[in-house]
């Protein structure tokens, strides 16, 4: 059941670096709230969160989730997220709309990269933040150097709240700094623990924490700020509320241990949020788009107002359909009442409303302020969508979809896997917008791209297993072309004297390189009606026909014109079909003698990568045949602007990453076309004339 007060509403991301242990603390929790009777295992392929095959095949999230659950007369919207960075949609589109987040950090390896980038996304969207130490019983678990590295390294507004009670396998529980209260668990995964006091060996650290927590609280609070400057002793009540203020206007984000598959700290951690995180009453106004303007306006979080919510995610399940999440931001929507998509302009009718846990959904009928649900059915809904009711007019900003970085060439396996791949493709792009399709007309390439191999990867195997149909890929093709360096003139004659009617066609063609990008002209320079006018567009249509495989690898003739200044005809002889062959022939003869040379499309590349790295890119883009264009500042990263070659660039997605250790992301844009260099030229030349050879 979804809140009715949105001051008992919290909604929270549950973001980290891949396998920080997301999903087992969602499970702990779902377990510790009652929700669930017994604590499933990534590793087991049981858990609420992780429910689609794709996840339990490889035992790592791949999609976000949404497991809600009440605590204490609380609603809890949490969305467990994938860590692994090909799917940082998924933890970025959640983070836009909740109002915080906790961030796992793994107690044996500390801050990694992609928490770095969920920090990054904490501090764009604003929101709240508690940092989950989990894997406190590992070997190798050291809460203190984790402490210290979220402090260098991502903020120095972390403060412990909690303390580990015993270390790696002896942990044993957590020792609320402010409170004094110690709470041991008996390490069998349930949620029994024995309140204390604080155990002797952490006095000292109890207090010095306890020291710097108090110092940055009572920031929150003028009044209580001068008290405590007085030396004046501060009530438990009064700090309490201060933490809350602190947490609410990011001035502390408490730091809190855990062994989430021991189900240690977990009903501490629930308790922080529902005591310290913002509820979606906390929240200042949302930015909006005003009418069909791009004038900004202010959304208040009023229960009163219009209802207004956006997508965030769809889904498309096997028995429901399609699924899109939606999180409200203000007013009340009741399933009497008709959804209005503003961004599309079209109005749908709402069947349920479903508050989700995993796969499992338990319909309501009505929604309000700060509510996270799926509805089924919405046809015309995609992620980015503001969705409201009839006669509201004012929108959200969408959400901004990152471009495809890694592309595959994709061919049905069979006649049958052909008649499939459109739907198929269709409904696994409604759920994932950060995967697109083409078909390349220039290659004759049905492509398929993502945010990386492991994205593609998961795809293939979507459309696989899900709705039945087998592809083989491979390296796109490359979109060569040919073109021509000088001016060169020929003649094409096609002349057949066979028994009754012959055929005679005869044109003479003079073909000028012209500037590239700027594609075939013809030109008809012919006087005196040598070549009749009613021949002359089909001589055109000859040329261009022929063009269309060029002279020296069969791929599209371009950026050249073609005059034709002289032929013959015959009075009986001559038709359109003589005259096509005869320009057909004069085109390659003049091509040819034009000085051909392929050319290839040249990209525009912007990698962003930290300092350090910047010497391993540009060393490799040389390798590449890379041109650097120049390095700017960016933040505390660079960004190195460069072109290279396409065909050096279908693999950058792995390269950078082992480049980098995926601390790199880079975009790229079809620049122009350069010749291709005389050594690669002939690689293609004789790839080209290998396959001519097998299809003939
Ligand atoms: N010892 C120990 N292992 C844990 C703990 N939490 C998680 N693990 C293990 O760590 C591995 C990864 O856990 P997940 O919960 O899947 O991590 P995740 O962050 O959801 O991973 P992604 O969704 O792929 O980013 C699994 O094998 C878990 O059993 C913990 O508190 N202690
Ligand atoms: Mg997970």
């Amino acid at each position: 059941m979804a809140a009715r007060r949105p001051e008992d509403t919290r909604t929270v991301a549950l973001v980290s670096h891949g396998g920080a242990g997301k999903t087992s603390l969602a499970e702990a929790m779902l377990f510790d709230s009652g929700v669930i009777s017994r604590m499933g295992k990534v590793d087991d392929k049981n858990t609420v969160s992780d429910f689609d095959p794709e996840e339990q095949k490889r035992s790592i999230s791949i999609n976000s989730s949404l497991c809600t659950f009440p605590y204490n007369g609380k609603t809890i919207y949490l969305m467990d997220t994938p860590g692994f960075s090909d799917f940082y949609f998924e933890q970025r589109a959640p983070m836009r709309v909740v109002d915080a987040a906790v961030i796992a950090i793994n107690a044996t390896a500390g801050v990694e990269v992609q928490t770095r980038k969920v920090w990054d996304f904490t501090e764009e969207f604003a929101v709240s933040a508690i940092f989950y130490v989990s894997k406190a019983d590992k070997e190798h678990a050291d809460f203190d150097s984790a402490v210290k590295d979220i402090q260098a390294n991502l903020t120095n507004k972390a403060l412990p709240l909690f303390l580990p009670i015993g270390k790696e396998a002896s942990f044993k529980g957590v020792l609320n700094v402010l409170s004094g209260k110690s709470y041991t668990y008996k390490g069998d995964g349930s949620k029994d623990f024995k309140e204390g006091g604080i155990p002797d060996d952490l006095a000292d650290a109890a207090s010095h924490a306890r020291e710097q927590l108090v110092e940055r609280i009572v920031e929150a609070d003028d009044d209580l700020m001068a008290r405590y400057l007085d030396g004046d002793t501060l009530s438990d009540d009064e700090l309490q509320t201060a933490m809350r203020k602190a947490v609410v206007a990011r001035i502390v984000y408490p730091i809190i241990p855990g062994a989430s598959t021991l189900n240690i700290g977990v009903v501490q951690l629930i308790e922080a949020i529902c005591a310290y995180f913002p509820s979606p009453l906390d929240m200042p106004p949302r930015v909006a788009l005003k009418g069909e303007t791009e004038e900004e306006i202010e959304i208040a979080p009023d229960i009163n107002a219009p209802f207004m919510s956006l997508c965030f995610k769809v889904m498309v399940d096997p028995y429901v359909g399609r699924l899109s999440y939606i999180r409200a931001f203000s007013g009340k929507l009741s399933t009497d009442q008709p959804i209005y998509n503003v961004s599309k302009g079209v109005e749908e009718r709402v069947g349920a409303f479903r508050v989700m846990r995993g796969k499992e959904g338990t319909e309501t009928k009505e929604i309000i302020l700060g509510d996270i649900a799926a509805i089924p059915k919405l046809d015309s809904t995609v992620v980015g969508n503001t969705l409201s009711v009839k006669g509201q007019n004012n929108r959200f900003p969408d959400i901004k979809l990152p471009k495809p970085v890694y592309s595959l060439a994709v061919f049905p396996k069979s006649r049958a896997d052909e008649d499939k791949l459109g739907n198929a493709i269709r409904k696994i792009l409604e759920e994932d917008r950060t995967l697109k399709f083409a078909k390349y007309a220039d290659t004759n390439d049905a492509i398929l791209s993502g945010m990386g191999d492991m994205h593609l990867d998961i795809a293939l195997s979507r459309i696989k297993d899900r709705y039945k149909v087998d592809l083989d890929t491979r390296v796109p093709k490359v979109a060569y072309r040919e073109t021509i360096k000088k001016t060169a003139k020929a003649q094409g004659k096609y002349k057949k004297q066979t028994g009754g009617r012959g055929q005679y066609g005869d044109v003479h063609f003079e073909l000028s390189p012209r500037e590239r990008g700027s594609g075939l002209t013809f030109e008809d320079r012919v006087v005196g009606g040598v070549v009749p006018k009613n021949f002359i567009p089909a001589a055109e249509k000859g040329l261009r026909e022929a063009a269309v495989k060029g002279v020296i690898a069969g791929y599209p003739a371009v950026d050249f014109n073609c005059a034709i200044f002289d032929g013959s005809y015959h009075d009986v002889d001559s038709s359109e079909m003589a005259f096509k062959i005869a320009a057909s022939m004069a085109f390659k003869k003049s091509f040819t003698a034009a000085s051909p040379i392929l050319i290839e499309p040249i990209m525009n590349i912007f990698i962003t990568v930290p300092e350090e790295c910047v010497g391993d890119v540009m060393g490799d883009l040389n390798g590449r045949r890379g041109r650097i264009l120049g390095i700017d500042p960016a933040g505390k990263l660079q960004i190195v602007r460069a072109q290279c070659p396409q065909a050096e660039l279908f693999r950058y997605a792995i390269t950078l990453r082992s480049l980098t250790s995926g601390r790199g992301s880079f975009s790229m844009e079809s620049s122009h076309y350069e010749e291709v260099p005389p050594d690669i030229a002939k690689k293609v030349i004789d790839a080209a004339e290998k396959v001519a050879d097998e299809e003939e």
